[in-house]
């Protein structure tokens, strides 16, 4: 079993003991993420390209002879969460256990016998960071639910990105979040020192190497600690935008309009803001395709001034950043990142940067004190290399 750092299968095994008195059948973990590039395309049919954080959320699970769900996590250990899967719906239980719930519910939907499970979570990915804490938390139960109902689901790829739809199911229907597949299908399909690039059209993923160590560089992921929230209203009026643009246009998702024809359909749109919506996503796509390119031929300087290009692009055309990410990535670019991009949903949030490795320290306390200037809340940056997926641990 692999050892992983930031390790909590001690921990969720030791509180899951406490909770039911016996140990665990198992620990299986699951990573947050961080997009490189491809935001707010995944649900217009688009690229993304995340890697998987090293920070992840472990599950210690049993199956139960009823058909009820316990489930705690090591966070909130006076609060247990009890309910019977046939009453899992919208809203109940709500809170963070309706992404536990929900994953209970789709795989039910989905046609598998799912048992009454005991479940104690815990978690180093940070929550409220936009680095999909509740992605990880859905997908480290159904790696557990996969294996303890011998459901097979993790063993192929196919197998996994059927995991993550139905992942995304529960968070829809069952948390109310309306986001699209990018958390999920990097949780489960993400692989070591890779990025994947997910194509959310057809649903066909590839692996991109990706090891910026071995260029001398590091990617510096920095959480602003301005809060965020996915289901505010403006992620879901983004969405909306975007569909009712595609009506207009005729097409089924904006995936189909190509940067060449992008001024012929601009001109068919109903005002600026739809059109620079739109002008988002296609450019967006694009740089998607342009940063694989990049990293095929080692062309780190190239990602860099793409990083730049995306969060300009989400700052003035998507309008999902905020003053804080707009004053990181700045302050990581003066002091020498070779480019920086808010990553995630946004309206908060983590941005990421490249940065030489020799300058890791200068550029996380360059944005530390642009921060204390602007009086915000410090922020906590941090390195990362690509992590592993969903996986048994113990
Ligand atoms: C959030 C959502 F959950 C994803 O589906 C994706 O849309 C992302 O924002 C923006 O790229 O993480």
């Amino acid at each position: 079993m692999t050892q992983r750092p930031d390790d909590r299968t001690a921990a969720v095994t030791e509180g899951f003991r406490q909770m039911v008195g016996h140990s665990p059948t198992g620990v299986w973990s699951a990573p947050g993420r961080v997009n490189l590039i491809g935001e707010h395309t995944d649900y217009n049919g688009g690229l993304c390209l995340p890697i998987a954080l090293p920070q992840r959320t472990y599950a210690a699970v049993s199956t139960r002879g009823d058909r009820t769900l316990r489930v705690r996590s090591l966070e909130r250990p006076h609060e247990t969460v009890e309910i019977d899967l046939a009453e899992i719906g919208p809203d109940h239980p709500g809170g963070w256990a309706a992404y536990v719930a929900g994953v209970l519910w789709a795989l039910e939907r989905d046609g598998h016998a799912v048992p009454g499970l005991d479940v104690v979570v815990g978690s180093s990915v940070p929550v409220g960071a936009g680095l999909s804490s509740s992605a990880a938390l859905e997908c480290s139960v159904a790696a557990a639910v996969s294996d303890l109902a011998a459901l097979g689901l993790l063993e192929s790829t196919e197998g996994r990105a059927r995991l993550a739809r139905l992942c995304v199911e529960a968070e829809n229907v069952i948390a109310g979040a309306p986001t699209g597949g990018l958390d999920q299908s990097a949780s489960l399909l993400c692989a070591e020192r890779s990025a994947l690039l997910l194509d959310c059209r057809s649903g066909e993923t590839s692996q991109v190497p990706f090891d910026l160590a071995s260029r001398g560089l590091t990617l510096l992921v920095t959480d602003t600690r301005a809060p965020h929230a996915l289901v505010d209203g403006q992620y879901a009026a983004r969405r909306a935008a975007c569909e009712e643009a595609a009506r207009v246009l005729g097409v089924d998702t904006l995936r189909e309009i190509s940067v060449d024809e992008l001024d012929a359909a601009s001109a068919r749109l109903p005002d600026d803001v739809v059109r620079a919506r739109v002008r988002h996503v296609v450019t967006e796509i694009d740089r998607v395709e342009q940063t694989v390119a990049a990293l095929g031929r080692d062309d780190l300087a190239a990602v860099g001034r793409l990083f730049d290009a995306s969060h300009a692009s989400l700052r003035d055309d998507y309008e999902v950043s905020c003053p804080e990410l707009d004053v990181a990535t700045a302050t990581a670019r003066a002091h020498g990142a070779l480019g920086a991009r808010m990553t995630g949903g946004g309206f908060g949030g983590s941005c990421i940067a490249i940065v030489p490795a020799d300058a890791v320290d200068v550029v996380a306390g360059a944005i530390a004190t642009a921060f204390e200037a602007h009086g915000y809340t410090p922020p906590a940056s941090f390195a990362v290399v690509a992590g592993g997926p969903a996986a048994r641990d113990a």
